[in-house]
């Protein structure tokens, strides 16, 4: 069971009128940016993608076949707006040979685990590793402990994801897809923290 998220791109455009109809914006007020999230099957990957695009939560859809594709823009308090387009890709270890044609060129990579699962918290060090040695090097990479409502199964601690973010250099969130704690938060952490060309 799982958060569908193979929504067409007209998803896109929560803020509308900010999108640019070529898709090929990206000066210093509009950033167009390829994201990509990784983790273990069931972590909630496309339920985070889900809350943020849809604002929606549905535990009834499936699991990620393959990757699915969406985009969302937000505008930040400074006026500048970030298109996310977003790879979601499956978790089931039979995909993971295809994870490196959606990391690649992407400046920003989301690492998602279940708060409530050790092994999916050792499944995203493996990604973070894996994109380490593969990813691009400028990369943003956020660390997301999901499945935060469930402080009663919890068996990671936030100590631990503090921990391994920081050794590793990223930025480091727990969310929940569920309640939408953090969902927007997430994004938008991100989205400052994305370097800005210069103006020519
Ligand atoms: N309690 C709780 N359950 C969640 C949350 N996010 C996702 N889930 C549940 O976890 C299950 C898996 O979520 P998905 O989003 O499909 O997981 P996924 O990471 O996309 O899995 P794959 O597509 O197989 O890689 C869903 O059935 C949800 O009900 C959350 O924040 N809290
Ligand atoms: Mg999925």
């Amino acid at each position: 069971m799982g958060c569908s998220s193979s929504l067409p791109d007209r998803a896109s455009g929560r803020l509308s009128g900010l999108n640019s109809e070529n898709g090929s914006v990206n000066d210093a007020k509009n950033l167009r940016v390829k994201l990509v999230l990784l983790g273990d099957s069931g972590v909630g990957k496309s339920c985070i993608v889900l809350r943020f695009v849809r604002g929606q939560f549905d535990p009834t859809s499936k699991v990620t076949i393959g990757a699915s594709f969406l985009s969302q823009t937000i505008a930040l308090q400074d006026s500048t707006t970030v298109k996310f387009e977003i790879w979601d890709t499956a978790g089931q270890e039979r995909y993971a040979a295809l994870a490196p044609l959606y990391y690649r060129g992407a400046a920003v990579a989301v690492v998602v685990y279940d708060i409530t699962s050790p092994e999916s918290f050792q499944k995203a060090q493996y990604w973070v590793k894996e994109l380490q040695k593969h990813g691009s090097p400028d990369m943003v990479m956020a660390l997301v402990g999901n499945k935060a409502d469930l402080q009663e199964n919890r068996e990671v601690t936030v100590q631990d994801g503090i921990d391994y973010a920081e050794k590793n250099g990223m930025f480091f969130i727990e969310t929940s897809a569920k309640t939408a704690d953090n969902i927007n938060q997430l994004f938008e952490e991100i989205a400052k923290r994305l370097p800005r060309p210069t103006p020519s």
